[in-house]
């Protein structure tokens, strides 16, 4: 079971460094207002849009952005390569900059930035993750069609209950991380790329002992640009669970043949 703690609603200063990474492929529509709302909402933050080379220009429109906003640049990539291998490279750029909280956002304003200061609130307090949770008392999912919203909801029992989670919201995709956390899980050696990427870093946080918190939030279908789903990655979050399951069994084994 991880290590719970009591979310914290009150939302003070903080001085510590804080990097919001945004993966993005063909976000056009939508990345200048979402890094505009984060500045607002965290004014000394740093952004860093991972960009898979979108052909639709948006690591140009961030580009543009950065030089009226400060503090936002962006990291190009050669081509689409996935979120997980997107937010690897971000998280690793991040930590290279000196971060202490690594915040995760998506780039179609799904997410709203005014939630990131009770995000990193709650990691200030304590918490090794803080997850922007759909699941929670509190919060819900806006405009989703139906049949979307049943694959997330069971999607996340699946994950939840086969591997023992306790996590309501294991697939989120927005979240703060303490730094030290995310070295302690060696996030560079995880391996999914697609959205299985939150449910193997859950796992590997839940499995390290650290602590979660979830926060209750809003998540509004994307305003603009098409969804990266597809049948590949649902598939291979499927498979991944039945990995991680495997795994945490042999684990068990070694440690029962041991007497640990
Ligand atoms: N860099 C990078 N970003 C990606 C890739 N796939 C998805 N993203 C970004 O990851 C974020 C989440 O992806 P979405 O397609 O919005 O996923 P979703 O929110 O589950 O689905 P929809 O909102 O229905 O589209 C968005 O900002 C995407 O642009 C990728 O291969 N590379
Ligand atoms: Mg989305």
């Amino acid at each position: 079971m991880p290590d719970r703690l009591a979310v914290v609603q009150c939302v003070e200063f903080f001085a510590v460094h804080v990097v919001v990474v945004v993966p993005t492929y063909n976000e056009a529509g939508t990345i200048v207002a979402l890094c505009e709302q984060i500045r607002t909402a965290l004014p000394d933050a740093d952004v860093l849009v991972v960009d898979d080379s979108s052909p639709d220009g948006t690591a140009g429109l961030v580009q543009l952005a950065g030089e009226r906003l400060g503090h936002l640049s962006v990291l190009r990539q050669a081509g689409k390569g996935g979120l997980g291998a997107a937010y690897r490279a971000g998280f690793a750029c991040a930590i290279e900059s000196g971060a202490e909280i690594c915040i995760q956002i998506d780039g179609d304003l799904s997410h709203d930035p005014a939630v990131l200061p009770a995000l990193v609130a709650n990691i200030e307090h304590g918490a090794d993750l803080a997850i922007g949770s759909r699941y929670v008392p509190g919060g819900r999912t806006v405009d989703w069609p139906r049949r979307r919203q049943a694959l997330s909801r069971w999607g996340n029992r699946y994950a939840a209950g086969v591997l023992g989670l306790a996590v309501n919201d294991a697939t989120a995709g927005m979240r703060a991380y303490s730094v030290t956390a995310l070295r302690q899980m060696n996030f560079e050696t995880v391996r999914a790329d697609g959205y299985g990427f939150q449910v193997e870093m859950t796992h590997r946080l839940v499995r390290s002992g650290g602590k979660i918190v979830e926060f209750p939030i809003t998540f509004r279908e994307r305003v603009a640009g098409v969804s990266k789903l597809s049948g590949g990655i649902v598939g291979e979050a499927l498979m991944l669970v039945a990995r991680l399951w495997l795994a945490d069994r042999r684990g068990r084994r070694q440690r029962r043949r041991s007497g640990r």
